[in-house]
């Protein structure tokens, strides 16, 4: 069967540099294209951690991480850049115009991309609502959007470099509950090969995943689907109900 697609996390301990104690202690998973894997956890879980050693901003201090069968620092750096899109939790966005912000430097992504990638972000009436559409500018750091329509831009970037596996970094926090779910909807219809992280504050951005790990300090304390978690797992039910 193909790789292409897999995530594998296997066995990873991680550090920060010059940092004594592990932010994550052995953690084994494996996401496939076609799934969604939810990541849930209280504040300094170390889910960005997690997620941020996949495109290598950080390597694991043991274990390893795996992309397409591949450990991830067999591979260069650029086609982990092609092959994986990762929409961070502070999402970033700089002086240029809305179009300039999408492409993000992909000069080749024509305008009808542009939209389309914006119509599955829900991010399409607010930019069309703007005098200059695709040419309105965004000041520096996003401050004349909010942070919902930043969200949404960011998740839009991603979808245009038509990655095999999305990682969302609390993408969806900023919108309410109707807009994450239609969001969702749409990214699930035009990503059905695509492998995606999510990671989430709200229950119900995650219940429909096909796996979600509870990270706890560091550490994947259970995992299963939303039903089986409400069954099994303390730390989720507390989660479920805080
Ligand atoms: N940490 C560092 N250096 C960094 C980033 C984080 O030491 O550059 C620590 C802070 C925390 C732990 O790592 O104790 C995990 O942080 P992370 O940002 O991964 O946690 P989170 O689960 O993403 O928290 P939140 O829900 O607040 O985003
Ligand atoms: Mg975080």
């Amino acid at each position: 069967a193909s790789l292409a697609g897999v995530v594998e996390y296997r066995n990873v301990t991680f550090a920060y540099p010059g940092a004594e104690s592990p932010v994550l202690s052995n953690i084994s998973f494996t996401a496939r294209p076609g799934q969604t894997i939810a990541i849930i956890g209280s504040t300094g879980a170390g889910k960005t951690s997690l997620l941020s050693l996949l495109p290598r901003l950080y390597d694991p201090v043991e274990g390893q991480v795996l992309l397409d069968g591949v450990p991830v620092d067999q591979l260069d750096r650029a086609e982990i850049t092609k092959r994986v899109a990762l929409v961070p939790q502070r999402p970033y966005l700089f002086s240029g115009t809305i179009a300039h912000n999408l492409r993000f430097g992909r000069t080749e992504a024509t305008d009808q991309e542009l939209w389309n990638a914006l119509r599955v972000a829900q991010g399409d009436s607010f930019v069309r609502e703007k005098t200059n559409g695709l040419d309105s500018r965004i000041a520096q750091g996003g401050t004349n959007v909010s942070g919902g329509q930043r969200q949404r831009l960011c998740i839009a970037r991603a979808l245009v470099t038509k990655p095999r596996v999305y990682l969302f970094d609390d993408s969806f926090s900023a919108l309410d509950v109707a807009t994450d779910a239609r969001l969702r909807a749409a990214l699930k219809d035009t990503t059905t090969d695509a492998t995606v992280i999510i990671v989430a504050q709200r229950i119900s951005t995650i219940t429909g995943a096909d796996q979600i790990l509870v990270l706890d300090n560091g550490r994947i304390v259970d995992r299963g689907t939303h039903e089986e978690l409400l069954e099994t797992s303390p730390t989720y039910q507390e989660i479920v109900e805080s």
